[in-house]
């Protein structure tokens, strides 16, 4: 299967410009390499044109939600382009960007096929949000909760209308930074999630074999995997917009990622939240360049 990668280079989703300039910044210290070093066929669609827009105009759209229109427009082309990369027989490498990216990759994900699917989010927060429910108003915490038809229609009817997965398809696996209203939709709406907390008490080997366990049972084929990389402990991504203590270690993050992708049931990806500007000493860098290597092996491994 040929990988195509696609970049997202928007910040508007999380309102703290550098996130932009991650795919870039990637491509430049060898990403292209680091996914042809397993897999032959390796392709790159560029960047997703991104509307450019002042930031005194973040609540031009919307009152409480940030840049809006221009989420929505840039999440409605990367939406095609992983459609077309899918109806192709490509599996989409989406690389951000911001995680409000989310909501233009499951939308195409749910635009190229029928076929029920699951998500699994490996994130520090949930995403989940939705318009009152979020601190912030930054759109890069509601991808999840919009794709299961929660917030605003705006979000929610992107490129498809209505909801793009099941809640119970859902699995989010690094928690520990949880808003109270993503709390109850988690509780109301029986999302899987495993906490840093549950990683603690049990261990890595053990979350993994639950995981695999239930995505068994629940007969699901295809699997969107979407990697936030603030998922990794504050002291490995300094250069991520809301880092967060007490998160993974690599081979914890290396363990579950080979183990996800080994399933072969991997058809879509994102990669996001990479922010070279606010960098120390390339730590995020080098970081997130250590876990595309084993994102590559492990789909070159995938027969
Ligand atoms: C917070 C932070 N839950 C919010 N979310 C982040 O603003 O909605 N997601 N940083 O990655
Ligand atoms: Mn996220
Ligand atoms: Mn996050
Ligand atoms: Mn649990």
């Amino acid at each position: 299967m040929k990988i195509e990668l696609i970049g997202f280079p928007m910040f508007y989703g999380c309102d703290r410009p550098g996130v932009e300039h991650g795919p870039d910044k990637l491509r430049e210290n060898g990403l292209v390499e680091i996914l042809k070093k397993h897999n032959e066929e390796v392709e790159d669609f560029g960047n997703i044109d991104v509307m450019s827009v002042d930031t005194d105009r973040k609540y031009a759209s919307h009152k409480s939600m940030k840049y809006l229109d221009e989420v929505v427009d840039g999440n409605l082309k990367l939406a095609q382009a992983v459609e077309k990369s899918l109806k192709a027989g490509n599996l989409p490498f989406v690389v951000g960007g911001d995680h409000s990216l989310g909501l233009g990759s499951m939308a195409g994900v749910k635009a190229a096929s029928e076929e029920e699917y699951a998500v699994i989010w490996i994130d520090a927060h949930a995403d989940l949000n939705v318009t009152e429910s979020s601190p912030s108003g930054n759109i890069h915490g509601m991808p999840l909760g919009a794709s299961t038809g929660l917030g605003d229609e705006a979000l929610t009817s992107l490129y498809v209308k209505g909801q793009k997965v099941k809640p119970e398809n859902i699995y989010i696996i690094g928690l520990r930074s949880v808003d109270e209203g993503e709390e109850v939709i988690i509780r109301e709406h029986g999302i899987n999630i495993w906490r840093m907390t549950d990683i603690r008490e049990r261990g890595m080997d053990t979350v993994i074999h639950e995981l695999l366990e239930m995505l068994g049972d629940s007969g699901i084929g295809k699997i969107h995997l979407s990697y936030d990389i603030d998922s990794l402990d504050i002291r490995l991504v300094p250069g991520t917009g809301t880092p967060v203590e007490d998160g993974l270690e690599f081979e914890e993050s290396k363990a579950l990622v080979k183990a996800i992708i080994s399933t072969g049931k991997v058809g879509s990806i994102d990669f996001v939240e990479f922010n070279p500007v606010i960098d120390k000493d390339d730590i995020t860098l080098n970081s997130s360049l250590t876990m595309l290597e084993a994102f590559s092996e492990a789909l070159g491994n995938v027969k």
